[in-house]
């Protein structure tokens, strides 16, 4: 089940007035949706590859058949980005950071003012469709990257604990042209709690 509460049916304007009602409905039922669709059709003739673990395909490219690696590295990366991305965003102005996950953006990132900075830059300079990133990188320090396409860090060995899509169909109704007007009010709502269980996650060797 790839749905998420933030998306479940009636709750399409739950984020208004950062991103609106009408983008919400067309980029989870149309655009995820694709995703999901064409992974689903590539990974039919492989039944060996385990669907229910996109993680795994993903952190183990090199050994998906090659006829059908790009489009699992588009369409499980557009599954599971636009999955992390629904589920790290809450109601504007709900949610603080706080706890082991803020200590280690002062240790590591210089601060969340320092963080907010390199995590705009990340997404306002990645030149057409893509992400931008907070990961856990192999040392386990946090590190903000960005991605083109639908990559997920997890194809470098990096663990993805916070993302933003920066592609066009995620915010052009609203916002047309305002890629960066779209990133300063992103932070509004951003779900730290949930990102702090995805940080406490990437932190252990295991987890699913
Ligand atoms: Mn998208």
């Amino acid at each position: 089940d790839w749905s998420s509460d933030v998306c479940s049916s009636d709750l399409y304007d739950y984020l208004e007035p950062v991103i609106d009602a009408e983008t919400m409905k067309l980029h989870h039922d149309k655009h995820h949706q694709a995703y999901v669709n064409n992974l689903n059709a590539a990974i039919a003739k492989y039944p060996d590859l385990a669907y229910g673990c996109v993680d795994c395909i993903l952190g183990d490219i090199a050994n998906v058949p090659e006829d059908i690696r790009q489009a699992v590295i588009n369409n499980g990366g557009g599954h599971k980005n636009h999955t992390m991305f629904w589920e790290i965003m809450t109601k504007p102005d709900t949610s603080k950071l706080q706890g082991p996950l803020k200590e280690a953006i002062d240790a590591e990132l210089g601060g969340y003012d320092a963080f907010v900075e390199s995590f705009s830059t990340a997404a306002a300079t990645r030149f057409g469709s893509g992400w931008a990133w907070l990961v856990v990188n192999k040392d386990g320090k946090l590190e903000v990257t960005s991605s083109a396409n639908q990559d997920n860090p997890l194809l470098e060995g990096k663990k993805a604990i916070l993302c933003l899509d920066v592609w066009e169909h995620a915010y052009y109704l609203h916002y047309q042209n305002r890629r960066p007007d779209y990133i300063k009010e992103f932070f509004r709502v951003i779900n730290w709690d949930k990102v702090s269980e995805n940080y406490e996650k990437a932190l252990k060797p295991h987890h699913d």
